[in-house]
């Protein structure tokens, strides 16, 4: 069974005017054009409560919200925000598919902790460093994780679980379902399906002719919680790694070097046959109680030289204090180039 977080930003636009001016805080803020014909990209929470929401035109928006604050939006600035809360996403895994400007798909599967620790931990972390709170839905694939982080808006965290199915579906909207679109559900509302549980009574072979063959398949399997999509992941890797949890904890600095050793020849000979080198070793200890420390060391050029980076995890891991036992360790390469990118900046150098 997969383990997938869906994170999704609240109120994006309008929570960073929020964090940027302070003053504006728990009032109805409306991010969006605000010419005559503008159109509203979000709005607070605060202002959803008369009944804002994106995609609506600004003049509409004014006459629900009158003591509306209408901003005018900084995309320059939300792209920074969204880079920094990626930049928090990407230390918990490297398989993260990104899907908007605030949302992201995680796979967790191979993570040691639990989905609801490590959810909280990100929400921690993002509050922490941008101000921001995001809502987290978990589940075992893509539609339900969705489903999920969409639950418990704003700064939430919801789990849905495999003996929730159908039970928990079937009372939504069959707009719930990620891919049946407005349209769709006119057609459907129009021969009586307006619950997903509305919707479970039909068989694939009615579906077919209401919403072609692919997607009827699609939103079958959906309401039946079946999503076989994997993450994508749609960025160059920033980081190469690979860690292990031992049989047993150790104390055996010789045994713990020869490991890491040898992860590092597996990753050097990947990087290699991408050609690819690294200027950054990290090395990552877990210990008994659970503690976990990093430590990194970068060098001042790229290098997928084994015996410089032998040479590296020596030095790191005589510096790491072996007086507790140690469950896991680990180690990546990180700062990669490409060869080419490399004899590029050497040309610029000289
Ligand atoms: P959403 O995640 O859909 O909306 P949101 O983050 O504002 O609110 P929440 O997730 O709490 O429901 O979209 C993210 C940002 O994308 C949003 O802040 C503004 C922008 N956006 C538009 O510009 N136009 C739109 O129609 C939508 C839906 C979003
Ligand atoms: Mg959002």
């Amino acid at each position: 069974m997969r383990r997938i977080l869906h994170v999704d930003i609240d109120a994006f636009f309008a929570s960073v005017e929020e964090i940027d001016d302070p003053t504006l805080k728990g009032k109805p803020i409306i991010v969006g054009g605000t010419g005559e014909r503008g159109v509203v990209a979000t709005a607070s929470y605060e202002a959803r409560k008369y009944g804002v929401h994106s995609a609506m035109s600004t003049q509409m928006a004014r006459n629900l919200c009158p003591k509306g604050i209408f901003l005018k939006g900084r995309h320059d600035r939300y792209s920074e925000v969204s880079r920094q809360v990626f930049d928090i996403l990407e230390t918990v895994t490297e398989s993260i598919e990104k899907v908007s400007i605030d949302e992201a798909y995680l796979d967790i599967t191979n993570k040691e902790e639990s989905s609801v620790y490590i959810a909280m931990e990100v929400k921690k972390q993002v509050k922490k460093y941008t101000g921001l709170t995001i809502s987290i839905g978990i589940s075992y694939n893509k539609f339900l994780a969705k489903l999920a982080s969409d639950w418990n808006k704003p700064n939430g965290i919801f789990e849905i679980q495999e003996t929730d199915i159908p039970q928990l579906l079937k009372p939504l909207s069959i707009l719930k379902v990620h891919g049946l679109g407005k349209k769709t559900a006119l057609k459907l509302n129009r021969i009586g399906i307006f619950t997903i549980e509305d919707l479970l009574k039909y068989p694939l072979d009615n579906l077919r002719p209401l919403l072609g063959e692919l997607r009827a398949i699609e939103i079958y399997d959906k309401i039946r919680g079946i999503d076989n999509r994997e993450i994508s992941t749609n960025r160059e890797r920033k980081s190469y790694g690979k860690e292990t949890t031992f049989s047993m904890d150790l104390q055996d600095k010789g045994y713990i070097m020869e490991i890491l050793k040898e992860f590092s020849c597996e990753i050097v000979e990947h990087l290699k046959e991408q050609g690819k080198s690294a200027r950054t070793v990290t090395v990552k200890i877990k210990y008994e109680d659970f503690e976990q420390i990093t430590r990194s060391h970068s060098l001042e050029y790229h290098t997928s030289d084994i015996r410089t980076i032998f040479d590296i995890i020596n030095k790191i891991v005589n510096s790491i204090d072996l007086s507790k036992k140690v469950r896991l360790a680990g180690i990546s390469l990180s700062n990669i180039t490409h060869h080419q990118q490399m004899q590029l900046d050497l040309f610029n150098y000289f």
